[in-house]
């Protein structure tokens, strides 16, 4: 039998915490031995303490919140004609807006996946949409709930399950609380909370953010901080707007009316959220941090460079994103430096002072010094590789009417495929030395693309992305040192990445009996 990190992580209760750490009930927790998470006295949150003045000694509250398919131009603050987000342009005039953010994938799942653990998607098979996490990685949920943070995921899930009895659900991933869907979803959703179907009424994003709010509302006065995972539906397709958010675009073509619409309503719930934090009066020490999950859609999205979502050219790749902080981020400030959404969870890592044991090899790296204003160079590139692997559906509205029906009926689902209950096994070992499919190495300003067809030959493009951010001239012939280097560098990634990929992290965490 084996046992898997996450179990292993369980049996070891939920952490050990050293006295500068705090936490509840220690004297309530297991204490064990093995590959326990392990605590730094936390210099961050002595400084910041100093920082904050009385009332700010403990470590801050997290709210991620993400977009579904929301394109890098599809946002009034970032010069869209047309559409309407005042929320997000007051945020982004008031808090640290990055202009070079970068989904790690182009597509939803893997970018997802990307949030959760940090490291490059494809390390744990998380290819494309509808696959999973696999149960051996550590969540940011899990590492968080180490130093004492209760958590909560509401909306799109899409990295398993929603159903009980899944061991990649929310709930086994790290999230004490949950209210979420398979896949996009979108008004009067059916929201499945903790595995029971729930049939909602309401604007999509309304209803994350109502939910949200309940569980921010809930631990606020409590005596540990939160992470809230937000994650809308929105404004993915099918598009359906509310008919007040449609009625602000009647002089667009119906499929926009309804595309921007779905934004502007996912603005007015984001704007919910950031007043109620300062209706609760903890908005200065909450980490409030948006962004979307992959780029720009065909037809009516608008992107940050060449190409769409699922593409590796930068249209499929930028987008939108702000972090909001007021205790440590005084002032309204933008950056140019290169981002990505691997790297949220080595920086709340750190600003939390959480080192996991046995943490597998990341690939994002800690923003705490951007943070603060001290990074101005990124100091190691980001590799993104789309791995010609298939996709897997996951429809949210069907799965999630079909559950509803047979739980009101008494019963539980017999479907197994929903489960995922194979997320865990690493059945196929991929070649360390072949890289197939649509690779870049982004070290800034250059960006090298390494396309790999079906037939193993391999093309390369070279590209200066400061001076030509649309990518359109190929410089490939002209700096064969540079090419040959950046080469290698992502050959030697994509190598980490297929060790990852066949299970290698997970040797010293397994137990066999
Ligand atoms: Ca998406």
């Amino acid at each position: 039998m084996q046992i898997e990190r996450r179990e292993f992580l369980k049996s070891l209760g939920a952490g050990v915490c050293l006295a500068v750490v705090r936490c509840v009930s220690a004297s309530s927790r297991t204490k064990s031995s093995g590959a326990k998470p392990f605590f730094l006295a936390n210099r961050q949150s002595g400084e910041a303490n100093a920082d904050f003045g009385a009332g700010f000694s403990r470590k801050p509250n997290i709210i991620l919140c993400m977009a579904d398919d929301q394109g890098w131009g599809d946002m009034a603050y970032n010069g869209h004609p047309v559409l309407k987000t005042p929320n997000f342009d007051a945020m982004a005039a008031s808090a640290l807006r990055f202009d070079r953010f970068y989904a790690a994938a182009p597509v939803c799942s893997p970018t997802r996946g990307s949030v959760m653990t940090g490291r490059h998607p494809n390390r744990f098979g998380c290819f494309k949409w509808g696959h999973t996490l696999r149960p051996q990685e550590i969540t940011i949920a899990e590492a968080l709930k180490t130093a004492g943070y209760v958590t909560g995921h509401f909306g799109k899930w899409h990295l398993g399950s929603v159903r009980k009895g899944s061991p990649v659900n929310p709930g086994a991933s790290g999230f004490d609380e949950w209210f979420s869907a398979p896949n996009f979803f979108d008004n009067d959703p059916i929201l499945s909370r903790e595995g029971i179907a729930i049939q909602t009424k309401g604007e999509s994003s309304m209803v994350t953010v109502d939910a949200a709010l309940e569980f921010i509302g809930k631990h606020s006065g409590g005596p540990r901080p939160f992470l809230a995972v937000v994650w809308f539906g929105s404004p993915h397709g099918p598009h359906q707007a509310i008919e007040e958010d449609r009625a602000l675009y009647v002089d667009q073509k119906k499929n926009r009316q309804h595309f921007y619409g779905e934004i502007t309503g996912m603005d007015r719930a984001f704007g919910k959220l950031r007043k109620g934090l300062r209706t609760l009066g903890i908005h200065r020490n909450t980490i409030l941090w948006y962004c979307s999950d992959n780029g720009g859609l065909p037809k009516v999205g608008t992107t940050g460079g060449r190409g769409n979502k699922g593409n590796i050219y930068e249209g499929g790749l930028r987008v939108p994103a702000i972090l909001e902080w007021p205790a440590r981020i005084p002032k309204p400030r933008a950056t140019n430096v290169p981002c990505n959404t691997s790297d949220i969870y080595p920086t709340l890592l750190e600003i939390a002072g959480v080192r996991m044991g046995n943490q597998p090899p990341l690939d994002g790296i800690s923003l705490a010094g951007l943070i603060d204003g001290k990074m101005n160079v990124r100091p190691k590139p980001i590799g993104f590789w789309d791995h010609p692997t298939r996709g897997i559906s996951t429809p949210s509205l069907k799965w999630m009417t079909e559950l509803l029906e047979v739980q009101k009926a008494g019963k539980e689902s017999s479907e197994t495929f929903r489960l995922r209950l194979d997320a865990g096994k690493i059945s196929e070992q991929y070649p360390e030395d072949t890289f197939p499919g649509h690779a870049a190495w982004l070290d800034w300003p250059w960006k090298l693309h390494r396309i790999q067809g079906k037939t193993g030959k391999v093309k390369l493009e070279l590209y200066n992305l400061a001076e030509d951010p649309a990518e359109q001239k190929d410089l490939v012939g002209r700096d064969t040192e540079r090419v040959n280097s950046m080469k290698s560098q992502l050959e030697a990634w994509q190598a980490s990445v297929v060790r990852s990929l066949n299970g290698k992290d997970y040797q010293g965490l397994s137990l066999n009996s």
